[in-house]
């Protein structure tokens, strides 16, 4: 298909994609079902259902284990997802694409392995205001248990990094910058290649944290130079219970294994245990096999709608959104960063999030309320909570406009 084409397809044609979700072909509330909490998770196409079926059905069995068919045809399965996520971010080898059970799992692992062994008394962490707290709470963990600091880069009033304050931040005390690619409280695309680019200048390593970026913008670790990139398998269309943690060859061999156990081990005795290679070494224990194939699915959907055409669909609902959310009296959009995708978080004057989602609900529209796991950021803007729509390749600019109506009569129902 030519490229004006698919665009038209999503833009003006969106039930060619939406017929690929099963699950949003149904009434909530009386009303049809409009999913706007995807930067929570995504729906799943039919084809990754299927595929986690068919391992089910067809070829359910331990991997790297087994010489048997089965046993094989799940490892072959497996391994062709690894190879999948490896060219899906250009990483420069298999060993670089660690399984894990998700962008927060990927996290842990590298501060409790990296982390653990590199922080010592004095060594600072740099993270930013508006982390989510995956990106806080492990820090924060091996930071206290080695004696190292956490350092926070602050956000400015439109939800954008003072990138002043970084510079100012890194020094050769820096040993790990730990930076979320796109906000998923605010949207904030945030300039990750300068500062890594930085950071490395100061002779610290640098995570991203993907969980929000990976379906959405195009990612090469290797132009990118990061260390280390974590993201989630069902913030893509694939399943829970996936995440990748990429890192570095000459990183990763230096680091321990995280958790303990089968698979990831070469000879074990009482006496000494020595590890497997990269990246079974980080792999300990049955991973979850049916989900890590579906994930391939996933990852081949967004790779034949093509990844920019996506980008500029939600781009489009991102401008539409503000467009009409802007124009609501008493209505402040919190996050409005120069760099922003797939995210609108506001507050209504005089109404409760909880209470914008609950009348929202009725009307059939999903949508976030809260502080998004990311407490200090709520606390940095003065606010509890927001309400937060996120959009996904699926939706349309006809509910946004919906949901800009409910919100309309929701407020006025308030203020009689
Ligand atoms: N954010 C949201 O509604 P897990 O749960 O491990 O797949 O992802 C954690 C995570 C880490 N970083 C960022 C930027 C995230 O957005 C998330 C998950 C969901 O915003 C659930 S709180």
């Amino acid at each position: 298909m030519s490229e004006r084409i698919l665009t038209e397809v999503i833009s003006a044609n969106p039930a060619m994609i939406r017929k690929q979700f099963p699950l949003l072909d149904q009434q909530v509330n009386g009303n049809p079902l409009i999913y706007f909490d995807n930067a929570a998770t995504t729906q799943k196409p039919v084809q990754v259902i299927d595929a986690i079926d068919g391992y089910y059905r067809g070829y359910n069995a331990n991997i790297h284990r087994g010489i048997h068919t089965l046993a094989e045809k799940a490892t072959d399965a497996f391994e062709q997802t690894r190879s999948v996520v490896r060219s899906f971010m250009n990483a420069s080898s298999m060993e670089e694409v660690i399984f894990t059970y998700g962008t927060t799992d990927s996290i842990n692992l590298v501060a409790q392995s990296f982390g653990r062994k590199f922080l010592e008394a004095g060594d600072e962490v740099i993270i930013s205001e508006m982390e989510h707290h995956s990106n806080i709470v492990p820090w924060q963990m091996v930071c206290a248990e080695r004696g190292a600091r956490l350092k926070i880069i602050p956000v400015n009033d439109a939800g954008e990094l003072i990138m002043d304050h970084f510079d100012q931040l890194l020094s050769p005390r820096t040993k790990l910058v730990s930076i979320v690619h796109v906000s998923n409280s605010l949207g904030t695309i945030n300039p990750v290649a300068e500062i890594i680019r930085k950071a490395h200048l100061a002779g610290a390593r640098v995570l991203i944290d993907g969980a929000q970026a990976a379906a959405h913008l195009p990612l090469d670790v290797q132009e990118l130079d990061c260390d280390f990139y974590a993201f989630s398998s069902h913030k893509m269309f694939g399943p829970t219970g996936v995440g990748i943690l990429y890192g570095k060859k000459d990183i990763l061999n230096e680091m321990p294994p995280y958790r303990g156990g089968g698979e990831m081990i070469r000879e074990v005795t009482f006496e000494k245990t020595t590890y497997n290679d990269l990246p079974f070494k980080f792999e300990a224990g049955t991973p979850n096999i049916a989900d890590v194939i579906g994930f391939r699915t996933a990852l081949e959907f967004i790779l034949e709608i093509s990844k920019p055409l996506i980008l500029q669909h939600e781009r489009a609902l991102l401008a539409h959104a503000h467009e009409r959310l802007s124009k609501i009296e008493g209505l402040r959009i919190i996050g409005t960063a120069r760099e922003k995708l797939g995210v609108v978080s506001f507050i209504i004057e005089d109404l409760h999030a909880f209470d914008i989602g609950m009348l929202l609900d009725a009307a059939g529209i999903a949508i976030r309320t809260g502080h998004h796991c990311t407490q200090p950021l709520m606390k940095r803007f003065g606010i509890e909570g927001t309400a937060r729509i996120s959009f996904s390749v699926y939706n349309t600019f006809e509910e946004i406009d919906f949901l800009t109506e409910r919100l309309l009569k929701i407020i006025k129902i308030k203020r009689r």
